[in-house]
């Protein structure tokens, strides 16, 4: 079944447009969701394939704790556990829980901006195709010599040719640059959207505090970003032409590496965890019948979050010997870092308090998430301490830490944005009940893997090492880390089932099950193809619920946007095209003839990335016109 592409019939006749490839018009099967520019079927796109990595990140995390179980365990050699805790690592952050804030801002932010779809549509689905083929490329690695070993901050000169002579490294370093093309485009492209296709009455003060943290963090991607892409180029040149950059013996600076990750990596941490932030700022509000306590400030911390986030970097490199001075400065720019944060925490809180809270799946998700992201703030600031880092650094504590941090916050919220959006996306409702029980396991079994990790890691056991000591006391915590991971996994097979249920038997949803506030919920569920029949027009902040509780609101009466007609001409929809997955292939395909240094097939990939573009640049604007009133579409008009 095609989701979000009901009552919509196919146009009378294709736009071909003035390309090399006539643009298609399927509307199913498999063409359509290769040619598809359509902002509900990529979101879904890149919901569905996060969730696939997530599910390998996670057979890879258990294969690490079935080794970790007891002392002395030989379930893996070093060599293959090196190669697991990287791809966890790498799959969880850029292939996992990022993409997967993409995919929710990919479905909602036009939705609840009340836009028919992004600015660039096109450039949508070239972007989740890079960051597919990205993934699938990293991911080939384990079937052409062996995955990337080097953990997922591949420090210098660990990475150099000498160091690490397989194709491991190349792997990560051109599967990052291939993904990070497409978050960058797609980052782009929700800027845009979310400055220049509001609704009318929409300003930026009355746009859901989702919204602004998906704005907040496009910036913080294309900011972050290229630092990134310097330092894999650089090794990329290392490796592949004999450049020096890293090589100490020849004047390279391997220092520099942690410089550039890091000023690309602790943005990426609130690249991860603002759009979380997001969605419980939907979550709370709704399921507390309350609007958002402090909404200024929460936009206005989130800002500050996104500027601060530039300028802690070094509190990653603690003990590589800057100096006093240098680690006394990002000591207190990491404390004060924590203040925006706390305030958002306190706002969520008084938004609770005193509302009419319902104590639904998606509910329980953001409370937990409040209450795991706090250990993680509190560990994290204790982290802030060089001389605290000096004796945790590399150990267990740090990977407890960010696991409450990116598990217990990111995951937990988008579980509860699962929760709360799975209605929306299908028209069916998750089961309740099951939904409880699944949560109370997922809670129990989180923090039974990383509560006893705290401790291991205090008693001084190493992150990354394959094995451990016995009769030094760490049997027990990793014993019942590795237990947790048993009911954790059962709550993630709880949650497939009832994914898979709920979308085949589910109870139908309506369009507003949770009598939510924000303007997705005025549309169907699932919403049609272009969205809105009629342009929304805004009165007030969270706009649904000022259109069905007038009494409630004080914006204004709209009165301003009366007589005019936003869709005069028929509600204009962007035309498939075959272009931005023929221009992903080609880079895709390119990556490896790099890497395998096969220069006439990367020439001849280059010709097709020039072609596709070409094609692209002159395929025209297609598309075709919606008149819903009298339900009939005409074709490129
Ligand atoms: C499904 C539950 C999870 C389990 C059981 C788990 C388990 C682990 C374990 C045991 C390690 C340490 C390996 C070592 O140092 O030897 C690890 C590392 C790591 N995990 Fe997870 N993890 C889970 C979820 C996540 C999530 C949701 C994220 C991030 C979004 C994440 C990101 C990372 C990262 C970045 C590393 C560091 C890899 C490195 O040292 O290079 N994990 N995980
Ligand atoms: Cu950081």
């Amino acid at each position: 079944m095609a989701i979000g592409r009901r009552d919509v019939p196919a146009p009378a006749t294709p736009d071909a447009g003035g390309g090399l490839l006539a643009r298609p018009a399927w509307t199913k099967g498999l063409g359509s969701w290769l040619t598809t520019v359509d902002h509900k079927r990529l979101g879904i796109l890149y919901i569905l394939t996060s969730f696939t990595f997530m599910g390998l990140a996670s057979i890879e995390a258990f294969i690490i704790r079935l080794q970790l179980a007891a002392p002395g365990m030989e379930l893996v050699s070093p060599d293959v556990y090196n190669q697991l805790f990287t791809m966890h690592g790498v799959t969880m952050i850029f292939l996992a829980i990022m993409p997967l804030g993409t995919g929710f801002a990919n479905y909602f932010v036009p939705l609840m901006i009340g836009a028919r779809d992004l600015a660039f549509p096109r450039l949508n689905a070239f972007g989740y195709w890079v960051y597919a083929f990205g993934g699938l490329f990293v991911y080939s690695s384990f079937f052409l010599g062996g995955a990337p070993d080097v953990g997922w901050f591949a420090y210098a000169p660990l990475t150099s040719l000498s160091n690490n002579p397989g194709n491991g490294t190349d792997f990560y370093m051109i599967g990052l640059l291939i993904g990070g093309i497409g978050s960058l485009v797609t980052a782009m492209n929700l800027i845009v959207t979310i400055f220049s296709m509001r609704a009318p009455g929409m300003t930026m003060m009355r746009m859901p505090v989702f919204v602004w943290m998906i704005l907040v963090t496009s910036f913080l991607i294309v900011f972050a970003f290229p630092p990134l892409t310097i330092a894999l180029t650089q090794i990329v040149f290392d490796r592949t032409f004999g450049t020096l950059f890293y090589v100490p013996e020849a004047g390279g600076l391997p220092i520099l590496w942690q410089h550039l990750f890091w000023i690309f990596g602790h943005p990426e941490v609130y690249i991860v965890i603002l759009p979380a932030f997001g969605v419980i700022s939907e979550v709370i509000p709704t399921f507390s019948r309350k609007p958002i306590f402090g909404y200024p400030v929460m936009i206005l911390s989130g800002i500050f979050i996104g500027f601060m986030g530039f300028a802690v970097w070094s509190h990653h490199m603690f003990t590589t010997g800057l100096g006093p001075v240098a680690n006394t400065a990002f000591a207190l720019t990491s404390f004060v870092i924590g203040v925006p944060t706390g305030v958002k925490i306190f706002n969520w809180l008084g938004t609770m308090w005193g509302g009419s809270v319902r104590f639904t799946t998606s509910m329980l998700y953001a409370m937990a998430f409040l209450f795991m992201f706090v250990i993680g703030g509190i560990t994290g600031i204790m982290l802030a301490m060089p001389p605290f880092t000096a004796q945790a650094t590399d150990s267990y504590f740090v990977v407890a830490h960010f696991h409450y941090v990116m598990g217990g916050g990111a995951l937990f919220a988008f579980f509860a944005g699962v929760y709360y959006w799975f209605p929306k996306l299908t028209g069916k409702l998750l089961p309740e009940r099951f939904g409880q029980w699944t949560f109370a396991a997922m809670f129990i079994g989180f923090n039974m893997i990383f509560m006893p990790q705290h401790f291991a890691g205090l008693m001084g056991m190493p992150r990354r090492t394959q094995t451990y000591e016995a009769g030094i006391g760490l049997e027990i915590w990793n014993l019942v880390s590795t237990a947790g991971t048993f009911v954790m996994g059962t709550a993630l097979f709880m949650l497939l089932f009832s994914v898979i249920y709920a979308f085949r038997n589910g109870t139908p949803a309506g369009n507003d099950p949770w009598d939510a506030r924000t303007l997705e919920w005025a549309a169907t569920s699932p919403p049609q193809h272009h969205n809105f029949d009629e342009q929304p027009i805004v009165t007030d902040r969270d706009a649904f619920w000022a259109q069905k509780y007038p009494e409630a609101s004080h914006g204004d009466d709209g009165s301003q946007w009366e007589g005019m007609d936003f869709d005069a001409h028929g509600i204009h929809m962007p035309g498939q095209s075959w272009y931005p997955f023929l221009l992903a292939t080609s880079i895709f395909i390119a990556g490896y003839g790099l890497l395998f240094e096969n220069w006439p097939l990367s020439i001849l990939m280059l010709v097709v990335l020039v072609g596709a573009t070409y094609g692209w640049a002159f395929e025209g604007v297609g598309g075709h016109h919606v008149h819903p009133d009298d339900g009939a579409e005409a074709a490129g008009d």
